[in-house]
């Protein structure tokens, strides 16, 4: 056959696939998968690196479907290519519940799958991220165990998203060479032509931004892959703009937004067959094209095979190294540098920041930990986020451990999310609690894709004082934890902060946000205790047999809660002090443990610079809370605790009252 024909074939195998998996569903977007076809099988046959038998090889090319609605596209790949999990029942079962062939494409669910992708511009900055992972690793392992590209399929929605301009930022400004992004420049969207709502030349935006760019046609498969050889010469990081129609092959809906994102119906199917010359039965795929197809999924074994070898080969130091990196096991010696420094803190008892004494418990864990990568959204001296370890990675050199990711949240947070995903390095990244805003998105998907991403998020209150309510997170701290599989970690002292940093780190399957204080705190913890007490979630730090008050707190809050407790001790009443680092891992508590914290005194109150919403689970809806009703304000710290009523003497006066029946 020839090679045009065969390719025509391979590609409307994915065509056919996916309108026909979208019309047995009724629903779905088969526009995507019909326009992006050729340039699919153009990269997938002649370029990426991958191996359907070992799907998480290290050294594996990743692609990346930022434009995740069109789902098909992938899940047609993996079949033809012979992913055993991705079986020709599973295309038939798209959508449906319990299927591993989601509505859009879920990390996890099947392999070949690398990232969780839907929200639009997500993915390619996923991807900006993996790259970085690739390089990082190149620098410490070299090239013989780390030496791939990552590939990107993005469309019009993708570019247009905000977040996307923080990736295109960040990647062209580090030279991240081995990103490949192909723009699926169909000029459609759901409302219909793109021209409606943009006239960017993004071809033109990329190159401003330091990126190699080249046009091609994309349904021409030699065009195609010219663009991408120059692509992969090319030592800056490439855009692809690939002219093609969306709904290619359909004979009234191709080009038109019709074909985005609904089934096309059984007589435009029909038709398609017809233009394209396909006589096979849904999900039926000629067997040459399976053949050619299965063919293309073996053209990397022997380049997997080979880097096994260079891996057995390898020094054994760095081979167990990388291996205990790519695994995702910390190094054994943390627990024990982690035992030593919280022995310190409970002999110095020192008064700091919690934003402080997360730099401290850094720099003692990135001795230790070599794979954590650091960085901030351009707030480094207010995160405390750089240790005497961690060198800045700069354009062309990848062998340090911080990354400036400038004022770029969003880009930030998704980006960790590739790094994770690609795996071989923890990152951590800081900003301002109140930003989290800025990197939600990507949160929601570090903690739905089940990453050990972790947060730091300082100036975590009204406590941040004078720069007032634009930046005075209220409200923050109680959607951060309405996220499923999110741990907020709210630290109270150094110790604390020591705890919550080594459970985000032995967190594999969460991501975490670490919020913590502008303003220095006295140490709370002053006796060590070889537990790690934070791991419960909440815990009596003092008690008395007889209490018949219990204040529940976190952070900054468990000083107020104290003095509370000593002034209502000298009024003869019992009181106890919980602290509530972490309402997530409280939730994982046997019933008894979670009874025996919240106990029977008379009056519950709880105490947090932020809103009530949460706190109702340990005080109940008619305990009293101390807190945030609205807006903070700009003022010294102390002026504005005492100004918004968060005080011992109003935690003593409310629970007098109660304790008096009023
Ligand atoms: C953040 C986000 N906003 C909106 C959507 C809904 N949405 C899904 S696809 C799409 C249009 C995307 O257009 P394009 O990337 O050109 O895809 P095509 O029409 O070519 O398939 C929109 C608005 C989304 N998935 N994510």
């Amino acid at each position: 056959m020839p090679q045009r024909d065969k390719h025509d074939r391979m590609a409307n195998a994915i065509r056919f696939l996916s309108m026909d998996a979208v019309e047995k569903a009724n629903s779905g977007h088969p526009g995507l998968p019909m326009g992006a076809a050729d340039i699919a099988t153009v990269l997938f046959t002649r370029f990426l690196k991958h191996d359907p038998h070992e799907p998480r090889w290290p050294d594996r090319d990743r692609f990346v479907l930022s434009a995740g609605h069109g789902s098909m596209l992938l899940y047609s790949l993996l079949y033809l290519l012979g992913y055993e999990d991705m079986s020709i029942e599973e295309i038939q079962n798209f959508r449906q519940l319990g299927s591993k062939t989601a509505g859009h494409p879920e990390y996890g669910h099947a392999s070949g799958i690398e990232t969780t992708t839907g929200p639009l511009g997500q993915g390619l900055a996923n991807a900006v991220g993996m790259a970085l992972a690739e390089r990082l690793l190149n620098a410490r392992f070299g090239d013989d165990l780390v030496d791939h590209h990552t590939y990107v399929l993005a469309g019009d929605g993708c570019l247009m998203e905000g977040i996307s301009q923080e990736a295109v930022g960040l990647a062209g400004h580090l030279g991240l060479g081995r990103l490949i992004v192909v723009f699926d420049d169909n000029g459609i969207s759901i409302d219909g032509p793109v021209s409606l709502s943009d006239s960017t030349d993004q071809v033109a935006r990329f190159a401003a931004s330091g990126w190699h760019t080249v046009r091609c046609d994309g349904h021409d498969p030699d065009a195609i892959a010219a663009a991408v050889e120059a692509a992969r010469a090319d030592p800056r990081p490439s855009l692809i703009a690939a002219r093609t129609t969306i709904g290619f092959g359909a004979p009234t809906r191709a080009g038109t937004s019709k074909a985005h994102g609904s089934p096309l119906g059984a007589d435009e199917i029909a038709a398609t067959r017809k233009a394209l010359g396909w006589d096979a039965k849904p999900f039926v795929v000629p067997s040459d094209v399976l053949d050619a197809w299965r063919l293309a999924g073996l053209n990397s074994a022997r380049q997997r095979k080979e880097w096994h070898k260079r891996l057995e080969a390898a020094d054994a130091e760095l081979r167990g190294e990388f291996e205990r990196r790519m695994r995702g096991d910390l190094p054994g010696g943390l627990d024990a540098v982690i035992a030593d420094y919280k022995r310190k803190l409970a002999a110095d008892k020192p008064k700091v920041a919690t934003r402080k004494a997360s730099e401290m418990a850094l720099e003692v864990i990135n001795a230790v930990v070599p794979e954590t990568i650091g960085g901030s959204a351009d707030l480094t001296g207010s995160n405390n986020t750089k240790t005497s370890q961690t060198a800045p990675v700069k354009p062309g050199d990848f062998s340090g451990r911080y990354i400036y990711y400038g004022i770029r949240e969003h880009g930030m947070a998704a980006a960790m999310n590739g790094m994770a995903l690609h795996g071989g390095v923890i990152p951590y990244s800081g900003t301002f609690l109140v930003f989290s805003d800025y990197c939600r998105p990507a949160m929601r998907l570090a903690s739905l894709m089940e990453q050990r991403v972790v947060f730091v998020m300082t100036h975590d209150s009204i406590g941040l004082g004078e720069d007032g309510p634009t930046h005075q997170p209220v409200e923050h701290l109680a959607a951060l934890r309405a996220i499923p599989n999110h741990a907020v970690f709210r630290p109270a002292d150094a110790t604390e902060t020591a705890e919550c940093w080594q459970l985000a780190l032995e967190s594999r399957h969460t991501p975490s946000t670490i919020a913590l204080t502008r303003q220095n705190l006295p140490a709370v913890r002053t006796e060590y205790v070889e537990d790690n007490l934070c791991a419960r979630g909440a815990y009596e730090l003092a008690g008395d047999d007889d209490a018949e008050v219990t204040i529940f707190a976190s952070g900054s809050e468990i000083e107020i809660a104290l003095a509370a407790r000593e002034k209502l001790r000298a009024d003869g009443h019992g009181a106890r002090v919980v602290s509530v680092p972490c309402f997530e891992l409280f939730e994982k508590q046997s019933a008894e443990y979670q009874a025996s914290v919240i106990g029977d005194a008379g009056v519950r109150v709880a105490i947090e610079a932020g809103v009530r919403l949460g706190w109702d689970r340990f005080i109940g809806n008619d305990g009293v809370f101390v807190g945030m009703t609205g807006f903070g304000a700009s003022g010294p710290y102390e002026k504005l605790y005492r100004h918004f009523g968060i005080t011992a003497e109003a935690v003593v006066d409310a629970a007098t009252k109660r304790l008096a029946g009023a």
